[in-house]
């Protein structure tokens, strides 16, 4: 496994090659992977998720976010989780095109991740990889996932700050609330504000927040991203969360999921999946078989 100095002597200088190695290495838990994360010494660098629906403008936000911190001369990891499903084949090109500016700039970073087929499941390798990126020397880091699905959005809640981008069209609001995006949503941006009805949609969605939320309820920033309008606020918003959450003691709970995360994923690692698999095959067309007791036979695997 390649060492963490040589690493971050790389992402000093601008060249990732080292960096991308190891985040291979990772991905397929390669021999030593595990020695190496604990080798780590992570700097407590604040993540920030941003998710929201396909094509809500996520990766158009992140390439103004860049734009400030470049000029600011942070090193910015951007890390975008792709379904990988065939329909989503130009995901990884598409980000390629939106954020052209940065895939060659020496102070970014910009890797595209696929959400199935990880051992361990995509959050421990996401939580592995974030925590890398913390010991490399980046100063911003980020993760995009398109808020779809269930995993996507526990991808999202391993960021200290989650910004969720929506876009004003009836109906949304609706089909927020049943993925969950409400709950996870520590800034809400509505992107392509310079559609008609913007600013109902905005009054909309604070109107639900006063309704739905307790205390320190998620700001609603209107931005216009493809013309960096509204970039600044955002910033300053993703800032805000981030002191309160120092503030409140949240950052207890953030480790409590990730802990939670990894014991999960070692322990399904344990799992032999093609012995159940076998076993299944022959008991669960038995009368008396309950999937209860079936299981139980390997709870202390
Ligand atoms: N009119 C308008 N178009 C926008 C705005 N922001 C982004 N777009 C356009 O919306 C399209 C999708 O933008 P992306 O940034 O790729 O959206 P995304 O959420 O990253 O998309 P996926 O990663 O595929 O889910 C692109 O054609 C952008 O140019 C905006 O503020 N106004
Ligand atoms: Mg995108």
């Amino acid at each position: 496994m390649i060492q963490v100095k040589e690493i971050y002597q790389g992402v000093m200088e601008g060249n990732f090659l080292l960096l991308a190695k190891a985040i291979s290495q990772i991905e397929n838990k390669a021999e030593g992977t595990d020695v190496f994360l604990q080798s780590l010494a992570p700097v407590a660098i604040p993540i920030i998720g941003i998710t929201g629906p396909p094509g809500a403008g996520k990766s158009t936000i992140i390439n103004a976010l860049i734009t400030d911190w470049v000029n600011n001369k942070k090193k910015v990891a951007v890390l975008s989780v792709d379904p990988s499903s065939p329909f989503h084949q130009g995901a990884i090109l598409g980000d390629r095109i939106r954020m052209k500016d940065w895939y060659l700039h020496p102070n970014v970073y910009i890797r595209s991740l696929a959400a199935r087929g990880h051992l361990g499941g995509v959050n421990s390798a996401m939580l592995s990889l974030t925590t890398l990126m913390q010991s490399v020397g980046f100063d911003c880091i980020v993760i995009e996932t398109v808020g779809v699905g269930q995993s996507e959005v526990e991808v999202a809640s391993l960021a200290d700050t989650t910004v969720v981008v929506l876009v004003p069209e009836a109906g949304d609001e609706v089909q927020m609330m049943k993925s969950g995006l409400l709950e996870i949503a520590n800034v809400f941006v509505v992107n392509k504000s310079d559609r008609p009805n913007a600013q109902i949609f905005v009054n909309h969605l604070r109107q639900m927040i006063i309704e739905n939320t307790g205390s320190n309820p998620p700001q609603v920033i209107s931005t216009i991203a493809t013309e960096k309008e509204g970039i600044a606020e955002l910033q300053l918003a993703i800032e805000q969360h981030h002191e309160s959450l120092s503030l409140d003691g949240n950052k207890k709970e953030i480790f409590l999921n990730k802990v939670m995360q990894l014991i999960l994923a070692h322990k399904m690692n344990q799992v032999a999946v093609d012995q159940i698999k076998i076993k299944l095959a022959l008991e669960y067309k038995q009368a008396n078989f309950n999937i209860f007791k079936f299981a139980q036979q390997f709870y202390g695997a």
